[in-house]
């Protein structure tokens, strides 16, 4: 197996005996066969579209669900992702039927097989087919921004909103990581491209979970629990939590969040639920922890799953794109409604949650919120009580080297305001950092597909202040990335034009040193050093 995909990649290298996210070289040769075979898919559907065709959402839905399905810590299920690439054989064979001109595909086009033969393709179509390391790390860069971009369009899909232009161009970009006749020029351009659909996407899910839930407001979120069982609700996807909601209304359960759920707490829709009590911990890499003291079932609707112990397997259930060999997968397809039965009752039989910690946090500062604060905000940047903001979106992680954020947020000056967004937040959400004015100083906007939030209100300011230039703004960009999702939020950044954006604990494996130069050449992009030479770069102090 090679992967190199996440931040925690071994030796910050890459994967190559097992996963450190536990991926074994099975399921890292199934996902490879997985991507390729979706690829070959989108290469199809591109070629319709040139011929005038349609593409159905079922294919396109198919294809983001693909993807997602091999995003870090999603899906470790062999037997799902074999079913996955037997049935996307299937409609490409449809697919293929379809089209006139057959003479220009690659072979992942038209290639078949029965799934006794799956293992040994996969071992000829991996990250490594790539010889040269510029292209290879160009092809991956845009995979991985495709990846977080099919997981954003996921969350749409579910709530029935679709943008084709959006899914054309993914399949498009995705086509053309094999495409041997592009460039290392062609393939930056494609990646910058990726990152304005990036932005279309986030845009589309946030369209969809504020037409859908409302716009986010000011909430506070209690962390402790109740004296009911619960049952604990994990991932990104909002619908799935929706459904539970509903399903558990009335049941004698309480239903928590955890990890990147934490945001649904500041949607009107969910306040209604008085069994919706609060947040149970912190980000994923805890959830070992913090899945065995909450004695009830935990429903994982998205990545980030850790292998799970024995002391909860029996609890943890999977749904959409998340997987786990051993534990129950709920199904049900885009606009059906999912049957969480199994939950509930297993929910009634257990303790209710041990209190890890007690107290509240505050969240919900999306476009909207901060918006109705404009005022009070462009008054404090005109009066210095607000001297910069600085933008600390992205993930958190199990790195040692994390506390770095931690450290950076707690030496921040007093007059800066932390924007963030992502499970990044989990590093400095609780620590008191107090406030300006009525203004605290962590503004969460949401989850980290909510980093479009950021976008839109730093772009509100630009136009408030009349500056040319959005690195004008008094805003710094200290972003640390894990998975797939923080590399579409990356470029989609770019594409709006930020520069000097600040990345860690570490940057991307998968960047080539003449990648990395172009980044940094074009863009500013900067890895992070300690708290003290950082204060020193941000704020000269
Ligand atoms: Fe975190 Fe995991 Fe949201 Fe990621 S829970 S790491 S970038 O899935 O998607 O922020
Ligand atoms: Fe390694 Fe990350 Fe790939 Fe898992 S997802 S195998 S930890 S690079």
């Amino acid at each position: 197996m090679f992967c190199y995909q996440c931040q925690e990649t071994a030796g910050c290298k890459g994967c190559s005996v097992r996963g450190v996210c536990g991926k074994t070289p099975e399921v890292a040769a199934l996902q490879d066969l997985l991507i390729y075979v979706t690829k070959g898919c989108a290469a199809l559907t591109t070629a319709l579209r040139s011929e005038g065709k349609e593409v159905s959402y079922e294919v396109n839905h198919r294809i983001t669900l693909n993807l997602f399905t091999t995003i870090t810590n999603a899906n470790f299920d062999g037997a799902q992702i074999t079913k996955r690439i037997a049935d996307t054989l299937v409609c490409k064979e449809e697919l293929l039927q379809q089209l006139e001109d057959k003479r220009e595909l690659p072979e992942a086009a038209l290639w078949t097989a029965e799934p006794s033969a799956y293992m040994e393709k996969a071992k000829s179509v991996g990250v490594l087919a790539t010889q040269d390391e510029d292209i290879r790390s160009l092809r991956e860069l845009i995979t991985y921004g495709l990846k977080g971009l099919s997981a954003y369009s996921k969350h749409a899909n579910v709530l029935l909103a679709d943008d084709a232009e959006l899914d054309a161009f993914l399949q498009r970009a995705l086509a053309a990581t094999l495409d041997d006749t592009l460039s290392v020029n062609d393939l930056v351009a494609l990646a910058l491209e990726t990152g304005k659909y990036g932005v279309k996407g986030m845009a589309l899910l946030d369209g969809a979970n504020t037409q859908a839930y409302g716009n986010p407001e000011i909430t506070k979120v209690n962390i402790g629990v109740g004296k009911r069982p619960g049952i604990l609700v994990s991932g990104h996807d909002l619908r799935d939590l929706e459904m539970l909601l509903e399903q558990t209304k009335d049941s004698g359960v309480d239903v928590y969040t955890h990890s990147e759920m934490l945001p649904a707490h500041y949607y009107p829709a969910f306040k209604k639920y008085k069994h919706f009590v609060g947040n149970y911990g912190n980000a994923w890499w805890k959830q070992t922890e913090e899945f065995a003291s909450f004695h009830g079932p935990i429903l994982m609707t998205t990545n980030c799953i850790v292998p799970p112990k024995d002391s909860y397997k029996d609890r943890l259930f999977t749904t959409g794109a998340s997987g786990y060999p051993g534990c129950k997968h709920i199904e049900g397809e885009i606009g059906q409604e999912k049957d969480f039965s199994q939950i509930i009752a297993l929910a009634k039989t257990c303790r209710p949650p041990e209190e890890i910690e007690q107290g509240q946090i505050i969240g919900g500062f999306a476009h909207a919120q901060v918006f109705a604060l404009a005022d009070q905000i462009v008054e404090a940047v005109k009066s210095g009580a607000i001297k910069k903001f600085v933008v600390m979106a992205g993930c958190d992680g199990r790195a040692k080297s994390r506390s770095y954020y931690a450290d950076f947020a707690k030496a921040l000056p007093q007059d800066t305001v932390i924007l963030t967004a992502g499970c990044a937040k989990y590093k400095y959400n609780k620590l008191n950092l107090g406030s300006i004015g009525d203004i605290p100083r962590v503004l969460d906007a949401g989850q980290c597909n909510d980093s479009y939030s950021l976008a839109v209100i730093a772009m509100k300011l630009q136009e408030i202040f009349g500056l040319e230039d959005i690195n004008e703004l008094p805003i710094v960009y200290n972003i640390s990335w894990y998975e797939q999702k923080a590399v579409i939020v990356l470029l989609a950044l770019l594409a709006l034009g930020v520069k000097n954006i600040h990345l860690g604990p570490t940057l991307p494996a998968f960047l080539s040193p003449n990648v990395t130069k172009v980044l940094v050449d074009n863009f500013g992009i900067a890895s992070i050093g300690s708290v003290e030479e950082d204060m020193k770069i941000f704020f000269g102090e």
